[in-house]
């Protein structure tokens, strides 16, 4: 297993969306002793603390929840994103899904500055397709796809001089689509799987067909995974449960087959909001799901039983 230099950045940001809570993920992560996980493994682990963004004048909006505030993050988190690729792999600790529209961005820059394409793997029971025009909730969490896939309408924000080709795009676990991102992604070219076409055809067959692709286009691979990609009975923790997510071993597989892949380049965790959740359990669980992702296994691979 090649040992990854693990870079832990806190973004506490917690403006993308109106109920508060987020902001103590990266203390639950540490708390849950996500360091510690890594180590075990072998790895080298930073944690930088957390990021701040530059304090903000509101900008008045009617439909629109703490804009100033989110772009301000956005700016911080693609600069930290951008310092933190250079040195190894980073590990974004949420705060919620606002925080991707930074991330992403810096993922973008960084790739660019590689000349390498950027894929993008999206955990989430919601596509986040929304541009500020588009979205109901006026919640800015529901938009970092939108926004690095070069959607119009993101006024404010730092222009995206690297969008990302939809066809480098796999969401993984929808079951939560609002009627104007289901009419903007449909005739693209993004891949998206959804809880039934996992319910039919498991999870590991379309995953594996976007990783070839992501491995023949040398690409780098960005993750971003939503607590609420999970199902609520086993992540409890956050503020919008949707019933019929991915089970525990759906995710660790998932999780597991990125680490084989070798592919993935950087990491959001997600909407974890501690302030709902019971004991511990769902930063446990996120905590456990890492280090799947970064190499741990149950065995090494069965190659008798199934040859
Ligand atoms: N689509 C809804 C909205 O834009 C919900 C988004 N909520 C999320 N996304 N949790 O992952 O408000
Ligand atoms: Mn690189
Ligand atoms: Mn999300
Ligand atoms: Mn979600």
């Amino acid at each position: 297993m090649t040992t990854q230099n693990c870079i832990l950045i806190g973004a506490p940001m917690d403006c993308g969306k109106r109920r508060a809570g987020c902001l103590m993920g990266p203390d639950a992560y540490r708390t849950a002793d996500l360091a510690g996980a890594l180590q075990s493994l072998g790895h080298k682990v930073q944690d930088r603390g957390n990021v701040s963004p530059a304090p903000v004048d509101p900008i008045a909006h009617d439909r629109l929840y703490k804009l100033a505030e989110t772009i301000a993050w956005t700016e911080s988190l693609a600069d930290a994103c951008v310092a933190a690729l250079k040195d190894g792999f980073p590990i974004f600790m949420g705060g919620d899904h606002a925080l991707a529209l930074g991330t992403l961005l810096g993922a973008t820059r960084h790739a660019a500055a590689s000349d390498k394409p950027l894929f993008v793997l999206w955990l989430d029971a919601h596509t986040d397709y929304h541009t500020p025009q588009t979205t109901d909730s006026g919640n800015l969490h529901g938009t970092p796809m939108g926004y690095i896939a070069g959607r119009d309408g993101f006024d404010g924000f730092p222009a995206v001089e690297h969008p990302v080709p939809h066809d480098n795009i796999c969401m993984l676990g929808l079951r939560s689509v609002d009627p104007a991102e289901r009419a903007a992604l449909e005739g693209t070219d993004v891949t998206y799987i959804d809880m039934r076409a996992i319910d039919e055809h498991g999870i590991a067959g379309p995953l594996n067909t976007f990783l070839d692709k992501v491995r023949a286009a040398d690409g780098h691979l960005h993750v971003s995974l939503d607590v609420d990609f999970l199902d609520p009975s086993f992540a409890p923790a956050v503020g919008t449960t949707v019933p019929g997510g991915a089970t525990v071993r759906e995710a660790h597989l998932v999780m597991e087959m990125l680490h084989d892949s070798g592919l993935m380049t950087s990491l959001d965790l997600v909407e974890l909001n501690p302030f709902l959740d019971e004991r511990g359990r769902t930063a446990q669980l996120m905590v456990e799901l890492t280090a799947s992702a970064l190499g741990r296994r149950i065995f090494d691979r069965p190659t008798r039983a199934f040859s």
